[in-house]
């Protein structure tokens, strides 16, 4: 029997797999990955960071490199949206936590994949869960927060170019009393972690590390 030595021999099949089958448009072939990753006991943390958001960076190289077209990307970004919801209606989800949760990205901002994953991984842990989708106006946010009662805004930031209206967010939202806890997570999240550190909000790199915050902030384990 082949010995796994770590959990990235277990993700790379997986993820090369999963990168196929979005390319051909095989819904079937991405839910037998999802199966064979909850036979491995991979948890949702797991599959979407490691499987799922690995496959789409994959693509993302294909498509720089030339080696597919933008249509090929846009179709595995489509079917990406159905597989996320897939993954989460594979898991038990926890009794409410009485706990409101609003999650989206600031103006401008068009990637929504981390932003819909996270909001998945929340209703899994019981909040309810208000999933703005992508590129939401900074005051229409805080308001819409506000008139919630929101305990947490999630803000998921890809590009760089948006970092100067994430901080307007989270300027209104820190105006908010209640103030509801911020957490900022996505890619460049890394890259200006010092400045946004400076507004005093919760920096997450990834999805997992994302989720032990939350917990950590509201005392849930
Ligand atoms: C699909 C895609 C698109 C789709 C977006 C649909 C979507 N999925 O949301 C479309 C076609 C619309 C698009 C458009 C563009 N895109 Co695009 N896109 C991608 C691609 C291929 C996948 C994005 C994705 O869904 N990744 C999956 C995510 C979830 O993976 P991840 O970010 O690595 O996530 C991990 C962490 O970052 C973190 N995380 C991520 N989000 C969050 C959120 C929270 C709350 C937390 C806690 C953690 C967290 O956790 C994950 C691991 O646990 C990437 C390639 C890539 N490397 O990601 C390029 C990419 C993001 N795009 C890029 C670019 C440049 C563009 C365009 C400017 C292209 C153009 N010339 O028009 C436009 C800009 C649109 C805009 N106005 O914002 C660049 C961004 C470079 C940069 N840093 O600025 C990338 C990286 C490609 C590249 N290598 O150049 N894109």
């Amino acid at each position: 029997m082949t010995k796994i030595k770590n959990k990235k021999d277990l993700y790379k099949p997986l993820v090369g797999r999963m990168v196929s089958h979005l390319l051909d448009n095989d819904y079937a072939g991405c839910e037998s990955v999802i199966n064979d990753s909850l036979r491995l006991q991979l948890q949702p943390g797991e599959i979407y960071s490691h499987i799922l958001s690995a496959a789409m960076r994959q693509i993302g190289k294909l498509w720089h490199s030339g080696k597919i077209s933008i249509a090929h990307e846009h179709l595995a970004t489509q079917m990406t949206a159905t597989i996320v919801d897939m993954v989460a209606d594979k898991f038990p989800k926890l009794s409410s936590n009485g706990k409101i949760a609003i999650i989206a990205t600031t103006s401008g901002e068009t990637h929504w994949m981390g932003a819909k994953v996270f909001s998945k991984l929340l209703e899994l842990e019981g909040w309810e869960v208000h999933y703005l989708g992508y590129d939401t106006p900074q005051t229409d946010l805080a308001s819409y927060a506000d008139s919630q009662l929101a305990d947490i805004v999630v803000i998921s930031i890809i590009r760089d170019s948006y970092i100067p209206g994430t901080i307007e967010a989270i300027d209104k939202i820190q105006e908010l009393d209640p103030t509801p806890v911020i957490l900022v997570g996505g890619p460049a999240t890394e890259d200006h972690f010092e400045l946004l550190k400076e507004s005093n909000v919760l920096l997450a790199p990834d999805f997992i590390s994302g989720m032990d915050m939350v917990k950590d902030a509201f005392g849930l384990s």
